[in-house]
């Protein structure tokens, strides 16, 4: 029997030999950090690939959002979803900010924009969506509702880099800013690292200055900055990582559509579609273990785990959950039904490229023969 561990992802990674010209470079040039060389071609590139204007590149995610928010002042009530990791909420709870939850909408697994308005109150000053798995918000429901209550909007975009929507246009094009996640185990990786995607120029000069410490010149310093700075290393990981990132996201596809036929016909599974943008990703592959399945979620998790396969429940328990947001008047499960809900059902499935066919099948196999046929 194979019983090698089959884990939820696996960090993408080029030959090693291919990175070695890069750390001869920043060997050579000493320059490791600052805004090197590196740094400016990946910021490039990226806007490039992602057809985006502009881009500030960051140590992580997190604090990528924790900037996004200071750099558009926001304060008082922010609306987010519970479903998500807790980095989102742990951005807002970082700048002092109180996070109002509303519930996700079950199709798309995203905020629920018909919940948005009756969650806004006077002290409401923005909405922070997750495109959660890498699937698009209803950008355009999110925006009118922000034009009309005047209210500023950054997306949680950690899963979506490269996701175009139906319009066939990048969904960082939307809203105020968004923050993509370079993690380890995202789609696309430096290490650690993430970006800020900004409109305008200006923009993106007053980020550049934030995640500097909030320095304009030697002498001057204009804001209460923090260091977001990505390295040398990791910047020029990521232009690597970008020479093999289209033949890494087709044998996501590959992996993805054959989880999908070897498990259509199981009665109970339901498969969340991650094919929903014009141009998906396939950073996860997410299934829900409805009650026609004959075991719990739980029990389908303990026994792929039990069988080597480490799959993940994202995003269980839900952001609500943890104890510095469960006491929040919004974070009443009565307020979140369809989060709660799916939050008990969700497993996300091995996915990466250098998974192999055969482990597909080895994961699919399992959910199958525990279950019905339809
Ligand atoms: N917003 C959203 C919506 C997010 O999902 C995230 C991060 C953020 C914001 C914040 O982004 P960053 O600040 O991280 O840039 C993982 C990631 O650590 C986290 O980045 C990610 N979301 C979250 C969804 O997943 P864990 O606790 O599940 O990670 P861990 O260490 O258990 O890794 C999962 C599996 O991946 C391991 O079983 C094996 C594999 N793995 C992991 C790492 C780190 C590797 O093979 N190699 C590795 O180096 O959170």
């Amino acid at each position: 029997m194979n019983d090698k561990p089959i884990y939820v992802t696996r960090p993408h990674l080029p030959p090693l030999e291919e990175f070695i010209p890069y750390l001869e470079q920043i060997w050579s040039n000493q320059i490791l950090t600052n805004g090197g060389p590196f740094h400016q071609q990946l910021e490039a590139a990226l806007c490039e690939y992602l057809g985006v204007k502009h881009i500030s590149l960051f140590t992580n995610a997190t604090i990528g959002l924790v900037t996004a928010l200071q750099a558009l002042r926001v304060s008082g009530e922010v609306i987010t979803t519970p479903y998500s990791f807790v980095a989102t909420s742990h951005a807002l709870a970082w700048n002092g900010l109180t996070p109002v939850f509303v519930d996700i909408d079950p199709e798309s697994m995203n905020i629920d924009p018909a919940r948005i308005e009756a969650a806004i109150t006077p002290r409401t000053t923005a909405i922070l969506p997750v495109h959660c798995y890498g699937r698009p918000c209803d950008v355009d429901a999110i925006e009118r509702i922000a034009e009309h209550f005047n209210l500023k909007v950054i997306y949680d975009a950690a899963h979506a880099f490269g996701v175009q929507s139906r319009e066939g246009h990048s969904v960082l094009q939307h809203g105020d800013l968004s923050v993509l996640s370079f993690h380890a185990t995202k789609v696309f990786n430096t290490f650690e690292g993430g970006a800020i995607v900004s409109p305008d120029l200006k923009t993106k000069q007053h980020i550049d200055r934030l995640k500097n410490f909030g320095y304009v010149d030697e002498l001057t310093v204009a804001a209460p900055g923090i260091n977001g700075k990505m390295s040398e290393v990791n910047a020029a990981f990521g232009l690597l990582q970008l020479r093999h990132l289209n033949e890494a996201l087709l044998q996501r596809a590959a992996l993805s559509q054959r989880y999908c036929e070897r498990l259509a016909d199981v009665s109970g599974i339901r498969i969340v579609d991650t094919a929903k943008a014009a141009k998906p990703n396939h950073a996860y592959f997410p299934i829900l273990v409805e009650k026609e399945y004959p075991l719990e979620r739980d029990e389908l998790y303990a026994q792929l785990k039990a069988a080597g396969i480490h799959a993940r429940r994202y995003f269980y328990p839900l952001i609500t959950d943890f104890p510095m947001y469960r006491g929040l008047p919004s974070a009443n499960s009565d307020n979140l039904p369809v989060a709660n809900r799916l939050a008990r059902q969700v497993i996300c499935l091995p996915l990466y490229p250098t998974l192999q066919p055969s482990e597909v099948d080895r994961v699919a196999d399992l959910i199958r023969q525990k279950g019905l046929l339809r």
